[in-house]
């Protein structure tokens, strides 16, 4: 929940109608490249991992954006077998770079050019200088020759060539369809606080692409954290850089799977989320006390709708300040008594937590930060003094050396109060409702009265020979300058660094340093946080949503393409609002949007102060669809658990593309409009008003309808299927097992339910899968993984590796696509079942097989 009282909305138009003059005076003209002299290669040196060279201004600088720099160290690595790395530096190294401490990479190298997949080559070029190569066998996957390098103080410009109507995903985070449309995008990375417009920056930033030619995907990534424009037109791909160094990955792939690892590998793989985190969420900005907070808990029951976890936004805070509850309206003696209940009836509780932290000296986690210097700073040493729910406002220096312990020490007495299961850190773009250090030289002792306002007051104007603040090239940021609605880019840090630099980190840190606070306070418990500021690597620590999204169908589908990007980036827990967070929702879209919501990996229904109420239980259709399509999920929680264990362990993406699974089939490069949940599951909803039915794209093979297992053969082409409101289309991919527990109305329950598995036979007669399971809670918890394989009549149960005991029994077993069953046998032995068929599947009843050994069932016709 964002700026979103009345008086910030004022305050935003106001800045608004300034943007377009602005924007005007800022300027954004296309680099022309042709001026730049480029470089030369000089001096070049084997190493154990790859060469380095030096690389020399070829001419008179340009001092297009900047200063050009005339030294500079290439480092070409053969990290892995897999994956290159490409490094130019300037060799003073004065340029800002992600310190390691920050973001760690991994380590690997050495792999050797002889074993590499992908080779790198230079040229020199009269006009344009040096220029590289990266190539996969013959075929080059980045070219940079052609088109000089520039490498300015300020500007760094690097182009590379795409084929004509090249297939690129990736880049972000801007709201956008799937397939980037490679004529005309420009995806500008700079964290922002945005109820944005489609396309636009906003919360998060990832450069990492992946691009599909012939059936191969790679991928490249850029280890940078400045500002910066990704222009995707002419053919190429050219990075805009405020700064920094030009620090490139390459993926070899081949999969997109395979880019996806190889890139977690690199940046961190996604953190392991306790099981609940699985359940439905349910959230709103307004809900007046914990009273109102207890009706819901209670009407989602009386309508048996699923509900795991009960989520507050400020409402809670007094006066809106973090660490405190609302005296009046939401008590702490009310809270921890809500809290008990709660988990006694094993739902879970999750607050918001801001980093702004009120600029009050008789506050006490203001006077313990002060205490240790811990706030960011204007550049003459005072605090940095920003503006928001609870007023003026100081925020967390994360790169203090005393902040991780202050920050952990105030999670940690807010917890000993009422000890909830997850976090959510909201406003860590950092967000500020006014430009530049609103409060500063005001003391701590006078502090402004609750409720605060914010004077809608005109745009400032902006000074351009700052070049921290006015950085010669101007990003495509969608606000005036780049300090709108965060910390000013001249504020410093406690090594003396200004934001100007660091600012697309800060999430990542707040993140980072709240993750380990929390693994550190419960030390065998998995924390679940969630965060709309994002980075490189921020999978390692917090889920994300898209944010502030509205109640329309447009938004409905665009937050498909958005959960798919986030897979890309390594962060698979990802969905949008349910039923929209702002502007009134109607009963036709919500119904739509939890048809789709309860395929998100993360699943949360959330509403904005003042808009009518959406929970699911508010309209007969809506709740009857939440109880179908939620009924889904959580019969398969055991399948979605094991493909986010696949997440862990390798970083693939729960919620996939089409095109991930069926790169061979052209068609699907472009579909967002339906996605699979792992590898097995495909989801066709209804994103258009007023459709009951849905034209959905089936890849060949085939495809059992998951109510009532009819087939349809796919044939790389659309088929219309009937989607009634309460319905929502899903299929079963053959050739797999999906397995399942009968669900109930809480995770916890739902795990004690007896297992099923669906066999969704192939043309010839097979299908694999595989389960994983663990306690789902602690760190080091017991696992089990088990093999699934059925082939010819005969259902292989193989045990993998762990010994986590699964209490339950195996007592299901759905055969999709198979003649129909008469007699089944379990490890030789003929056991008694109830079997029944429809539409060509006969499901098995009454077996109690134990999971933790292994076992051969055969089926007899
Ligand atoms: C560096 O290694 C390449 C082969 O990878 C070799 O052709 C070249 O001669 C080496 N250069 C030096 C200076 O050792
Ligand atoms: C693409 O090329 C055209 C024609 O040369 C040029 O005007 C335009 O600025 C280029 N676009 C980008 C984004 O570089
Ligand atoms: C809960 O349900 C009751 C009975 O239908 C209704 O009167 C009340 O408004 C509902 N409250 C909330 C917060 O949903
Ligand atoms: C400053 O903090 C104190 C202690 O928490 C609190 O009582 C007071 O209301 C705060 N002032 C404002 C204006 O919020
Ligand atoms: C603008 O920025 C320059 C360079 O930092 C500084 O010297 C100057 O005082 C600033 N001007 C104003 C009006 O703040
Ligand atoms: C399938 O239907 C969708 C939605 O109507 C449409 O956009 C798409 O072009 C169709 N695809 C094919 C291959 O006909
Ligand atoms: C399970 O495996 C772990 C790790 O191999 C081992 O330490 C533990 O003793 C085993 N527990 C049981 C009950 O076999
Ligand atoms: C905050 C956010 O992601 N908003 C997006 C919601 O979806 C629309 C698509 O309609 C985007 O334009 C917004 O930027």
């Amino acid at each position: 929940m964002l700026l979103k009282c009345n008086i910030v909305a004022l305050f935003y138009l106001g800045a608004t109608a300034v943007s377009a003059n602005t924007a005007a005076v800022l300027g954004t003209v296309p680099p022309s490249s042709t001026v730049c002299p480029g470089y030369h290669v000089g001096y070049i040196q084997n190493t154990t991992d790859g060469f380095t060279a030096s690389l020399k201004l070829a001419g008179t600088p340009c001092n297009l954006y900047g200063v050009d720099i005339a030294d500079l160290t290439l480092s070409v690595s053969f990290d892995t077998n897999d994956r290159l790395h490409v490094h130019v530096q300037d060799t003073a190294g004065k340029q800002y770079q992600i310190p390691s401490s920050v973001l760690p990479l991994d380590p690997s190298h050495g792999a050797g050019k002889a074993r590499s997949s992908l080779q790198f080559d230079y040229s020199q070029d009269k006009t344009s200088g040096f220029g590289f190569r990266v190539r996969r066998g013959s075929e080059v996957i980045f070219d940079t020759t052609g088109h000089p390098l520039i490498f300015e103080d300020q500007y760094i410009e690097v182009t590379s060539k795409l084929p004509a109507d090249a297939n690129i995903y990736g880049i972000g985070e801007a709201p956008d369809f799937f397939r980037r449309d490679t004529a005309n995008t420009i995806k500008t990375l700079w964290n922002r606080e945005a109820a944005g417009e489609f396309g636009k920056n906003s919360y998060g930033s990832h450069t990492v692409y992946l691009e599909l030619r012939g059936n191969s995907f790679h991928g490249a990534y850029l280890h940078n954290s400045h500002g910066m424009d990704i222009v995707l037109a002419n053919n190429t791909i050219q990075y805009r850089i405020l700064g920094g160094t030009a620090d490139f990955y390459f993926f070899n792939g081949p999969s997109a799977l395979d880019v996806i690892s190889q890139y977690t590998e690199l940046v961190g793989r996604p953190y392991r989320v306790p099981y609940w985190a699985l359940g439905l969420h349910n959230c709103r900005y307004g809900y007046s006390s914990v009273y109102e907070v207890n009706d819901v808990i209670a009407n989602y029951s009386k309508a048996s709708i699923p509900l795991e976890a009960v989520w507050s936004d400020v409402d809670y805070m007094d006066t809106g300040r973090g660490f405190t509850f609302d005296p009046v309206n939401y008590p702490l003696s009310e809270m921890q008594k809500q809290l008990e209940a709660l988990h006694a009836s094993n739902q879970r509780r999750v607050l918001i937590v801001h980093p702004a932290i009120q600029h009050n000296v008789s506050y006490d986690p203001y006077a313990r930060g002060a205490a240790n210097d811990v706030f960011v700073k204007n550049p003459d040493g005072s605090e940095y003094i920003t503006q928001v729910w609870p007023g003026y406002s100081v925020l967390p220096d994360w790169f203090g050396a005393n902040t991780d312990s202050w920050w952990g020490g105030e999670l940690t007495r807010f917890l000993d109060k009422l000890s909830v299961d997850g976090l959510w850190i909201d406003m860590n773009e950092p967000s500020t409702f006014c430009v530049g250090s609103c409060g500063s030289g005001r003391p701590a002792d006078e502090v402004p009265p609750y409720p605060w306002t914010v004077d809608p007051q005109p745009h400032r104007p902006v000074n351009f020979s700052n070049h921290l603040l006015a950085p010669p090239y101007s990003i495509h940021q969608a606000l005036v300058e780049l300090s709108d609605s965060t910390i000013e880019t001249t504020a410093v840090n406690a090594q003396g660094i200004a934001e100007f630099y660091t600012h697309n980190l800060y999430g990542y840190m707040h993140s980072k340093s709240t993750y380990n606070s929390l693994a550190k306070y419960r030390p065998n418990t998995r924390p679940f946080l969630l965060s709309p500021t994002t980075f490189a690597g921020s999978g390692k620590y917090v889920s994300h949503w898209v944010g502030d999204n509205h109640s329309n169908f447009f938004d409905l589908r665009v937050s498909i393409s958005s959960m798919l990007d986030f897979g890309i980036f390594g962060i698979p827990m990802m969905g949008a609002d349910i039923c929209g967070f702002e502007d009134d929702t109607t009963e036709e879209l919500c119904a739509r949007w939890v048809e789709v919501g309860a395929f998100y990996p993360f699943a949360r229904d959330h509403n904005m102060y003042g808009a009518i109420p959406q929970e699911l239980y508010r309209w007969p259709t809506v709740a009857e669809a939440s109880r179908r399509a939620l009924g889904i999920r959580y019969s398969l929680l055991p399948y979605i658990y094991t493909h986010l264990q696949n997440s862990v362990e390798k970083g693939w993406p729960l919620a996939r593309a089409l095109v991930f699974e069926f790169p061979q089939v052209a068609a699907t490069a472009g579909i967002d409009t339906q996605f699979l949940v792992g590898d097995a599951l495909l989801i066709s909803p209804v994103l258009t008003e007023g459709e009951t039915s849905v034209d959905a794209f089936f890849p060949s093979g085939i495809w059992y309808d998951w109510y009532d297992y009819s087939a349809i053969k796919g044939a790389n082409a659309n088929v219309t299927l009937d989607a009634p409101l309460e319905h929502v289309n899903v299929h079963i991919r053959s050739g797999r097992i999906l397995p399942g527990q009968n669900p109930a109305l809480t995770t916890a329950e739902s795990r004690k339910g007896e297992f099923f598995l669906i066999v969704a036979a192939d043309g010839n007669n097979h299908a694999s899968g595989s389960l994983y399971y663990d306690d789902g809670e602690t760190f080091d918890t017991p696992h089990r993984w088990i093999n699934l394989d059925y082939n010819d009549n005969v259902l292989t149960i193989k045990q993998v590796n762990g010994n986590y005991t699964i209490a339950p029994c195996l007592s299901k077993i759905s055969l999709l696509g198979v003649r129909d069953v008469k007699t089944v046998m379990v490890n030789d032995v003929h056991v008694a079942v109830t079997i029944a068929h429809t539409n060509g599947a006969s499901i098995v009843e009454g077996l109690c097989v134990d999971l933790n050994a292994d076992a051969v069932i055969s089926f007899d016709f």
